[in-house]
């Protein structure tokens, strides 16, 4: 199989967590496209290799009865699942399960001997009620978590509050019908007078009708309004890396004692610290699970209309334009831009919207 330079590039630069545009596509040699090609088996040998390994240890054990279980956290080949009894066995995956997340439901049996480190075997997923996915430059559309009720979209001023990845979130939220809270974390850092800025630029989104909770995970402020949303259902914290979605969970609970690490001086950038989504029960009641943060939330693979439709205040409008086929950019007679002249809807979001559907255009590699 080969893969073009585009997309090597984009992988790396995806791996690296950064997100470069490469507009123009580079022709390589016969030599380079064989190594790329070469290294590219190379990976796919060893995956299968681990495959096979996992297999043979699976033909060798026998196993309990069927359990219904839970996906607390999935590692490659593995996953830890929770039985009824609350403890945490870590198990292999039958080669038919093709997907498999933190937080889904599961039946799974007990190894009668232990293999290793394995202790039972994954032998069905249920089926999901909502899955949290995102577009990932090399394997497509990656599941994160799933069975989830509240996307928790956590945003920061350290590193820096992004209003574009906030509405990518909204966007995805809307498409995936799960229901966003939005919570801006480290508000110990702000004056008075910033807390009141930043407060404002966040207007925009009560007015809409979505819900945000200001508060720190350092000195706890606020977090006891966290909890009301939090004692029912499962929900996820997501957003950039850094933002402080574990120090949150080390709030909650103290004991768990979570890996945080500082944002970097030298980057200004979060340091990918948590590497797998892990699903923790909250003392009072309820499900949370934290994941590791990304840098971009890409949304290659939304339509144009759904990501309109994920910009939930456009929906009134969007049909009453002059035109049918109106790109709501610089066409007359357009309801969207009207919307804005008249303050029904911010500038900010319709700019947001436009970046969007630019980015979706440009960066998309060019298998999705
Ligand atoms: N001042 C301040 N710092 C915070 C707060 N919450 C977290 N931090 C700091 O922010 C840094 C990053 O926190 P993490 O909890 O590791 O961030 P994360 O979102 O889990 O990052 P990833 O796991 O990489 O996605 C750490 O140095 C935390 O101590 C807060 O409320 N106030
Ligand atoms: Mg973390
Ligand atoms: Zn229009």
């Amino acid at each position: 199989m080969l893969v073009s330079y585009y997309a090597l590039r984009q992988q790396e630069n995806a791996q690296q967590g950064h997100r470069v545009r490469v507009t123009k596509k580079k022709h390589l040699s016969q030599r380079q496209n064989d190594r790329i090609a070469g290294n590219q088996q190379k990976r796919l040998d060893r995956l299968a290799q681990k495959a096979a390994k996992a297999e043979q240890q699976l033909e060798h054990a026998q196993f309990g009865d069927a359990e219904p279980g839970l996906v607390i956290s999935r590692f490659g080949q593995h996953a830890d699942v929770e039985s009824a009894d609350g403890t945490i066995v870590r198990c292999n995956l039958r080669r038919t399960i093709n997907s498999l997340v933190c937080g889904d439901r599961v039946v799974w049996r007990r190894a009668l001997q232990s293999q290793g480190t394995i202790d039972g075997v994954i032998e069905a997923v249920h089926e999901r009620s909502s899955v949290l996915s995102r577009p990932d430059f090399y394997d497509g559309l990656k599941p994160v978590a799933a069975n989830i009720d509240l996307l928790i979209i956590v945003s920061a001023v350290l590193p820096s509050l992004s209003l574009n990845i906030i509405d990518r979130y909204l966007v995805a939220a809307e498409a995936m019908q799960i229901k966003p809270l939005l919570l801006l974390n480290k508000i110990d850092l702000l004056t008075t007078e910033q807390r009141a800025a930043v407060d404002e630029q966040l207007q925009i989104y009560r007015k809409i009708g979505y819900d945000i909770l200001l508060l720190s995970a350092k000195t706890g402020e606020g977090m006891a309004q966290l909890d009301a949303y939090l004692q029912s259902g499962t929900s996820i914290f997501v957003g950039q890396s850094g933002v402080g979605k574990s120090s949150l969970v080390n709030n909650l609970m103290p004991e768990i004692a979570v890996t945080t690490q500082e944002v970097s001086d030298v980057s200004g950038l979060g340091q990918h610290t948590t590497t797998v989504a892990r699903l923790y029960h909250l003392p009072d009641g309820g499900e949370l699970i934290d994941s590791p943060g990304i840098r971009e939330f890409a949304l290659w693979h939304l339509q144009p209309d759904e990501v309109l439709w994920g910009f939930k205040e456009f929906r009134q409008w969007a049909g009453r334009c002059k035109f049918r086929d109106c790109k709501h950019q610089t066409d007359p007679g357009c309801a969207l831009h009207h919307a804005v002249e008249i303050g029904e809807i911010s500038a900010e979001r319709l700019e947001n919207y436009h970046k969007i559907l630019l980015s979706m255009a440009q960066d998309k590699p060019n298998y999705m």
